[in-house]
């Protein structure tokens, strides 16, 4: 049995992606069936891959989902993503979202409380006040949007670790999800969120982050894509069951599609 259709069939589907954030995870895909032969993922799953088209797809899903965990095995707690002096930061640091700029959401300092939910001892929720008192931190890293652009930006706030621990967080337990004041929200493996440049940022550059970087709360996470720095954060939580994510499901949908 040839690998071949199975191939050209991703390779079609990727020349077509209109998401580009899906491509990562395509090609995440990819590797991961360079090191699988067809006729073993056909003996795994019981179905005839090169045939059917909803099996492959569930199929390279639920590989994909094994390789996430294989990576947060792989994953190095003590790896430091590269940081940079002041004078590299880009001017001006550009704005993202699924929307434009001006429909960015206006939370409201003063009535804000981040919500916390899931595997946490001490749920009550926590005013900016409250976060500020906390033990800050900054840092001068790079963001890198899969869309094809990056850019060297400083964010200051709490140290992720600090806060997951001061709350009596469980961290054992595999993910953190997000739940943003847009409809945004996406998750990240505990191993990440315990890693030593992961903050909770309140800051940009030296002053509250404007509306456009995610007033009043964001995560700043320079190991990974910026798809997983949630900004507008409302709602934190951790959990054992996959929370997925906006591009993540997205992905997901486009991929399973025709
Ligand atoms: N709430 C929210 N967070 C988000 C997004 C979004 O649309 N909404 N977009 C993500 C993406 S794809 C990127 S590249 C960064 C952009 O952050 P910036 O505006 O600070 O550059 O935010 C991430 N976090
Ligand atoms: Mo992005």
């Amino acid at each position: 049995m040839s690998d071949r259709p199975v191939l050209q069939r991703l390779q079609r589907r990727i020349r077509l992606a209109d998401h580009k954030p899906a491509l990562e995870k395509v090609q995440r895909r990819l590797f991961l069936r360079q090191s699988l032969s067809l006729g073993a993922l056909t003996l795994l799953s019981g179905c005839n891959l090169s045939e059917d088209n909803d099996a492959t797809d569930r199929l390279l899903w639920s590989m994909s989902r094994w390789n996430d965990k294989v990576q947060a095995a792989l994953f190095n707690p003590n790896k430091l993503a590269p940081v940079y002096p002041e004078s590299a930061i880009t001017q001006p640091f550009p704005f993202n979202a699924y929307y434009e700029e001006a429909e960015a959401p206006v939370v409201d300092g003063d009535a804000y409380k981040l919500e916390l939910g899931g595997k946490i001892a001490e749920k009550q929720p926590w005013t900016l006040a409250q976060l500020r008192a906390l033990p800050q931190t900054s840092q001068v890293t790079r963001h890198i949007c899969v869309e094809g652009w990056s850019a060297i930006g400083k964010w200051g706030g709490v140290p992720f670790r600090t806060f997951l621990e001061r709350v009596g967080a469980d961290l054992t337990a595999q993910y953190i999800g997000f739940q943003c004041a847009d409809k945004y929200h996406t998750s990240i493996d505990m191993a990440t969120a315990l890693h030593p440049q992961t903050i909770l940022a309140l800051d940009y550059g030296d002053a509250a982050l404007p509306t456009k970087y995610g007033y009043p709360l964001k995560l700043r996470v320079p190991t990974k894509l910026g798809f997983k720095n949630p900004k507008h954060i409302a709602a934190i939580f951790v959990t054992n069951d996959y929370p997925g994510g906006y591009w993540e499901d997205q992905v997901y949908n486009w991929f399973s599609g025709s």
